[in-house]
């Protein structure tokens, strides 16, 4: 194998994930904001009336929050505010839920660190 190509070869952290598809318009999404660092779109199987996902543009590693680096405070506090944002676009005026999966246990599926926000129904604490 030529070795400049393995040294290219992306690590399981950089591996794409479907949510790169949704980045780069491979494959649909209803996007309800987005901007040079941020995507948020609806999610395909919502846990409630309003349930958006809301990612980094550039993973840079960040596949979790279990991963997260000083470099990455800044994208992560980036993230919150936008959950702000996006939740007022969508009239949560009493409120919404913020969650980061993390890991098996954390129930996480898609390795590229995103945030989930839900609303439009009263949460439950605790959250299962
Ligand atoms: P998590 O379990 O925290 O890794 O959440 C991943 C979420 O991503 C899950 O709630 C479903 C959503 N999701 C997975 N694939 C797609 C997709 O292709 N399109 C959309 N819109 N959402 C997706």
């Amino acid at each position: 194998k030529d070795a400049a190509l393995s040294a290219a070869a992306p690590t399981a952290d950089d591996a794409p994930t479907i949510f790169d598809k949704i980045i780069n318009k491979e494959i649909p999404s209803k996007v309800v904001y987005e901007d040079a660092k941020a995507l948020a779109f609806r999610d395909i199987s919502p846990q409630a009336p309003t349930h958006i996902i809301i990612i980094p543009k550039v993973k840079d590693g960040l596949t979790r929050l279990a991963k997260a680096e000083e470099r990455h405070i800044q994208v992560l506090g980036y993230l919150m505010y936008i959950a702000k944002v996006i939740a007022k676009q969508e009239g949560l005026e009493d409120g919404y839920r913020v969650v980061i999966n993390d890991g098996p246990s954390g129930c996480q599926s898609v390795y590229h660190l995103h945030v989930h926000l839900l609303g439009g129904r009263q949460m439950n604490w605790p959250p299962g």
